[in-house]
């Protein structure tokens, strides 16, 4: 399977979230991607090739204007007045308050995120813009050169960025950017399968009025965990988007026999709306020792799901997403890519 990676997701390395009460280094963190690339090498997965530019044309498909803007722009206002730490929110139009644009940065960035769990560094601009790239490039590969898989090795990752929203480690989605240039470029339905342990609230949120894209998603019950506003059962979608949105909330604790059930629904739902390409938001935080994570998967399993997705027989566009036991992250993603060639 061929992989797009790009050393610019070093760029973006935010110093510290909060968790449990602590401030601590941020999980998701640049050497996340590098043991996923070492794997892909070492398994001998296939070639590896470096992003090509397609512009921000396709990026505004998904994102709107002004949230572009204040993301590229960000960096400078803060660095501007002397800060040297990540730029983070902490104020947002919650209940009772008013979902108004503010001017000043902090208000700004308030308006544009729902958590404080994406700081702007000096390069997280460029990281993240060169993940949608590698997004896109990977997905070219599949529409332009016909290849029937490919793996977009993404970081930062996106599925919980929404078109003028950031958050939960994400700022730009990357796999509803590639969802809607498979639209602009002629295909006519896409099926999302998310199988990152963290519902794709922005994936979601984004498609959610359309039936051009199928939105299904395997995630830790959003009562108990992250994002907790979004990703219950009842999201059927809305307008001409009722019936295309599928959330399959699991129990903490949940392991492969629990995790596979839910999974065969989410097949058969994409099965039965027969799309012409499949994108998968592969986020490995459902691994047994992930550490912000309730999930019970073992490495194995990783091939088992793979192999599950190519029996929908359908070309296939895998995005990095989540993924935070550094160590054994390389192995589970890759053992997806695996077990997908398997078949
Ligand atoms: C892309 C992705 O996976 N984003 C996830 C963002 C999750 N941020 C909130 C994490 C809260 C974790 N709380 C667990 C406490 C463990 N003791
Ligand atoms: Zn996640």
């Amino acid at each position: 399977m061929l992989t797009i990676y790009s050393d610019d997701h070093r760029l973006h390395h935010g110093r510290c979230e909060l968790i449990d009460g602590q401030l601590k280094p941020c999980f998701e963190m640049p050497s996340r991607a590098d043991h996923v690339l070492q794997r892909v090498k070492a398994r001998n997965l296939g070639p590896v090739l470096a992003p090509d530019d397609f512009g921000l044309a396709p990026v505004q498909r998904v994102h709107s204007a002004d949230y572009l803007e204040f993301f590229k722009g960000a960096w400078q206002r803060w660095a501007a007045t002397g800060s040297e730490g990540d730029l983070l929110p902490f104020t947002w139009p919650a209940r009772t308050l008013r979902s108004i644009k503010p001017t000043s940065l902090h208000g700004e960035f308030g308006y544009y995120s729902f958590d404080a769990g994406a700081p702007i560094t000096a390069g997280t601009w460029q990281a993240a813009y060169s993940a949608a790239q590698v997004a896109l490039t990977a997905q070219n590969a599949i529409q332009q050169d016909g290849l029937p898989s490919a793996f977009a090795l993404c970081r930062p990752p996106g599925h919980h960025a929404a078109g003028d929203l950031m958050g939960g480690y994400c700022y730009l989605n990357n796999i509803a950017i590639a969802a809607q240039a498979f639209l602009d470029q002629g295909r006519k339905k896409v099926a999302i399968l998310d199988v990152d342990y963290h519902h794709g609230n922005g994936t979601q949120s984004i498609f959610y009025e359309r039936s051009d894209v199928l939105f299904t998603s395997i995630h830790g019950d959003p009562a108990i965990e992250f994002p907790f506003f979004l990703g219950y059962a009842d999201e059927l979608g809305e307008g001409p988007g009722t019936g295309y949105n599928f959330n399959y909330p699991l129990p903490a604790g949940s392991d492969w026999a629990a995790w596979s059930q839910a999974l065969e629904q989410a097949c058969a739902q994409i099965q039965a709306y027969d799309p012409d390409v499949v994108l998968v938001s592969l986020g490995v935080d459902t691994f047994k020792d992930d550490p912000i994570s309730q999930f019970k998967l073992d490495s194995p399993d990783y091939l088992s799901m793979g192999a599950r997705i190519a029996r929908l027989g359908k070309p296939t566009l895998f995005v990095m997403e989540g993924g935070y036991a550094v160590e054994e992250i390389g192995i589970n993603a890759v053992n997806v890519l695996e077990g997908f060639e398997t078949v």
